[in-house]
């Protein structure tokens, strides 16, 4: 008998077919406008060959080879263990590390995605059970936008993510907007995705809804297709990672010609006028024109100078994805896009003005939050260091070492043991062959995972998680307005178990059992955080019970009504009554603050610095290509590329690389050949896609193929399936952010004329019995 039940990700809700406790298929919610296709792929990868079924430690580590460096951690062989005995090795190497090298030992950082729901949150368990054990060093920041989060602060005050409802809604755009200029596009592929969760996707409708109501997008991006075809938008290509400098032509056009916002300049901004000064180039002898822009951007003069007065004549919105900051210098082009809307004359005018990230997921530009919903009770963590979250490596290769951020002065803390639960560095972080280096350095690395994937080769101590599939929950995503139940649809596989269960076992074998638990099951768990949601929503909220929603599966949360404060069209209307939480209480073109940091790479205002890896940098010269390493379109990061959508994506077993024509045939590459993209750091095989989308100089290859290489411990071995981080530079934004600067990497691409490899990212490492 089949049975249909509801089904949470963090790509949205589906309903999961279930005949006699076997998940036959995932199928798309009847109310979701434009399901994404993620979803029906997962139910295969569910019990594939790539699953951990048991727990184990990798056989050196096991028989107590040397600890740090020189190990052989990513080439070693696993031994499979008990779970009595994975708990005890667990327990015991906690002890032994904080006992003999302090807590600040402990890494729990483990910055990730993880899967969606409020109770098996990973890192809050994670983060729950190290507090509570004794506390560990922290990470700061996000991949995502840390140079966002460290500039945005600085310049428009608040918590580093308020920007999202205090810009304008996609709503409002439609009814007051004329002209969007998008820097870096509006990819819908990206908007399949809220963190937490989502019930019903609606960006591409309200994009639609922009169109049909007449306003005008112009993208600006290395890649047309970054823009939805039906928004017949302009596209102005635009050598990666100049984006601040074509900001800075369009920012001096409007001064030069008066065309510029004076009155609210003056009012609601300081420091316009030292700014001015840099404009013109009374400080450094360069005038930053529309000529100086378009030499260094590759957007014509024209085009610049026409931006200028259809930004300050027309009813605009200046908007910045994400990927710009993912950058060298990442914090200008954000500082930059506020400056020039603040120029436009636009700020603060409903529908109009600055914003970030509408096209990053289904959340940005849909609603401004969303209500309270209740999650696991953080306990405050004991051990006070930190590092920014990219610096996992320096902090690994150089413990002791002082770096910058954001003002202050950190000491990388040494750090023994590192603790990874929901997340994939050997996805997300870049240089992979320096994090190889680093990741040696430990004495034990412990992953929770459900699959093989590399990161989970490259530990000691693997212990099996149960997916999302396979536990209860609920889910409640990023500004949406629904709770979606999560109820368990099939068994864990083999014997994983969930998160909270691995934590609640070490806890009460280091003796904090009740503490950690409260000694309520997981479901009772997962009741009461509902229930907590409700009693604090109250009355006018109606939720249903915990057991009426469960079986309907969702409810509706009231709409959130703020108050969303920085306001800039309150800023506007009066900005002595309403200041932005900034030094100032106005935006801040320039900062006093930040120009007290006397950093040589961000100084107290925006400013144009050349990227070390760009398509005019010396080393274009060996590597003329820019690598654009952008989100997938067929799967969350790493998540499910073992996937049947994400595998189908693939050209023979490799992650297609888009390339443009003239630069395909300048190779002798044509359309479905495997090529070899390299540069000094490393080399990965890839399916050539030739495509006019993507600008001359430009390649792009999205990030989460699981990392396949050829000699796991060899510097620069060759990656035979195609993650862009083998090519990526392991730099900082800036000593503000500290943040990654994936986007800023030179490649070359040649036809790969050898024998083809097998992908073997998929199979799990060798399983052998303890010696
Ligand atoms: N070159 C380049 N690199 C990038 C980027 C880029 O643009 N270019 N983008 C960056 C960005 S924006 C981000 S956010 C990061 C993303 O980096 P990550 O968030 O690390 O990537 P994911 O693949 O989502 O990793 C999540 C992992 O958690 C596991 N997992 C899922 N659910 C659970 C669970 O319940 N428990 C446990 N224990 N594990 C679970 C999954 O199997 C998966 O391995 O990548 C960054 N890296
Ligand atoms: N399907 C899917 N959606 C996702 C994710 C996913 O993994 N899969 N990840 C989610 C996450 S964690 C995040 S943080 C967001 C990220 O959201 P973004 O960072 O906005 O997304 P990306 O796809 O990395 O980049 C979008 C586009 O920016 C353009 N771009 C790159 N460099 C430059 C530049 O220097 N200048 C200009 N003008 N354009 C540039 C590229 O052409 C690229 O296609 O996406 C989210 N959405
Ligand atoms: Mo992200």
């Amino acid at each position: 008998m089949e049975r249909r039940m509801s089904v949470a990700t963090h790509w949205g809700s589906f309903v999961a077919v279930v005949d006699s406790g076997r998940l036959v298929r995932i199928e798309p919610r009847h109310d979701d406008p434009a399901p994404s296709p993620i979803g029906p792929g997962m139910v295969t990868a569910a019990d594939d060959s790539a699953r951990v079924l048991r727990p184990a430690v990798r056989k050196g580590w096991l028989n107590g080879e040397p600890r740090a460096h020189g190990t052989a951690r990513g080439t070693d062989a696993f031994v499979e263990v008990s779970w009595d005995h994975a708990i005890t090795l667990v327990s015991d190497e906690l002890r032994r590390v904080r006992s003999q090298h302090g807590d600040s030992a402990v890494f729990g950082g483990s910055y990730g995605w993880a899967s969606a729901g409020r109770f098996h949150h990973a890192q809050g368990q994670l983060h729950r059970f190290l507090a509570l054990d004794g506390g560990y060093t922290d990470a700061r920041n996000t991949y995502s936008t840390a140079a966002l989060e460290v500039i945005l602060p600085h310049v428009i005050g608040g918590h580093p993510w308020s920007y999202q409802s205090r810009m304008p809604m996609w709503a409002e755009v439609v009814d007051n907007c004329e002209l969007v200029v998008a820097f870096g596009g509006l990819a819908l592929k990206n908007s399949q995705i809220n963190p937490g969760g989502l019930a019903r996707h609606q960006t591409q409708d309200l994009q639609r809804q922009c169109r049909e109501a007449g306003v005008r997008f112009v993208n600006i991006s290395p890649i047309r297709s970054d823009v939805a075809g039906f928004l017949d938008a302009e596209w102005l290509p635009v050598v990666p990672n100049t984006d601040t400098a074509a900001m800075l032509g369009i920012a001096h056009t409007m001064l030069v010609n008066g065309w510029h916002d004076e009155d609210f300049l003056r009012r609601c901004c300081v420091g316009f006028d030292r700014f001015a000064s840099y404009l013109l180039g009374e400080l450094d002898g360069i005038r930053k024109d529309a000529a100086w822009a378009a030499k260094i951007t590759g957007i014509s003069r024209d085009a610049i100078t026409d931006l200028a007065r259809r930004l300050t004549t027309r009813r605009s919105l200046i908007m910045v994805n994400y990927a710009v900051q993912r950058a060298d210098h990442g914090e200008q082009p954000i500082w930059m896009s506020v400056v020039l809307a603040a120029m436009a004359g636009s700020m603060g005018r409903p529908g109009c003005g600055w914003g970030a990230g509408y096209a990053t997921m289904d959340a940005t530009g849909v609603a401004r939050d969303r209500a309270f919903v209740a999650t696991v009770p953080e306990v405050a963590n004991p051990v006070p260091d930190f590092i920014p979250v990219a610096r996992i490596a320096d902090t690994l290769l150089h413990p002791g070492e002082v770096i910058d951020y954001d003002g202050k002065r950190l000491t990388l803390p040494e750090l023994r043991l590192v603790y990874w639960c929901g997340g994939n560095p050997f996805h997300h972080h870049q240089d992979l062959h320096r994090l190889t280096r680093a990741w040696q350095t430990p004495d034990t690395v412990v992953v929770h995972e459900a699959w093989w994937n590399t990161t989970a080769k490259f530990a000691d101590i693997v212990l099996p998680v149960a997916t999302s599939l396979e536990r209860d929950d609920f889910a409640a995503g990023f500004s949406d307005p629904h709770l979606v139940a999560m109820p368990k649809v099939r068994e864990p596989a083999g014997e994983s178990r969930t998160d909270h269960h691995i934590f609640a076992a070490l806890a009460s074998r280091l003796g904090f059992e009740q503490e950690f638990t409260e000694s309520r099951s997981e479901i009772g768990w997962v009741r009461h955080l509902y229930e907590q949601t409700r009693a604090k929503l109250g009355d006018d909220a109606a939720l249903p019970s915990f057991d009426d929603f469960w079986r309907s599966s969702t409810a509706e949360l009231p709409a959130s009504t703020g108050p969303f404060p920085g306001s800039f069209e309150a800023l506007r209307s009066d900005p002595q009554r309403f200041p932005l939480p900034t030094p100032s209480g106005r935006i801040e073109i320039f900062s006093e603050e930040i120009d007290s940091f006397g950093y040589d790479d961000c100084a107290g205002h925006p400013k144009w610095y050349e990227p070390v890896e760009w398509l005019r940098a010396d080393l274009s010269d060996r590597f003329p290509l820019h690598l654009i390493s952008n989100q997938p379109a067929s799967r969350l990061h790493s998540q499910y590329d073992n996937g049947d959508h994400s595998l189908s994506s693939k050209i023979r077993g490799r992650e297609p690389v888009a390339i443009n024509p003239l630069d395909a045939a300048s190779r002798g590459i044509e359309s479905g050949m495997i090529v070899r993209v390299y540069n000094d750091r490393g080399s990965c095989l890839a399916g050539a896609v030739l495509s006019d989308d993507v600008m001359p100089g430009v390649v792009q290859l999205s990030t989460g193929a699981w990392w396949d290489p050829v000699q796991p411990g060899l510097s620069g071995t060759l990656d035979r399936h195609g993650n862009p981080n083998v090519l990526t530079a392991d730099r900082p934004c800036s000593r503000l952010s500290q943040g990654p600067s994936a986007l800023s990497a030179l490649v070359d691409v040649e036809f790969y004329d050898e024998p083809l490899p097998d992908v073997l990212a998929f199979a799990p490492p060798s399983l052998v019995p303890p010696s």
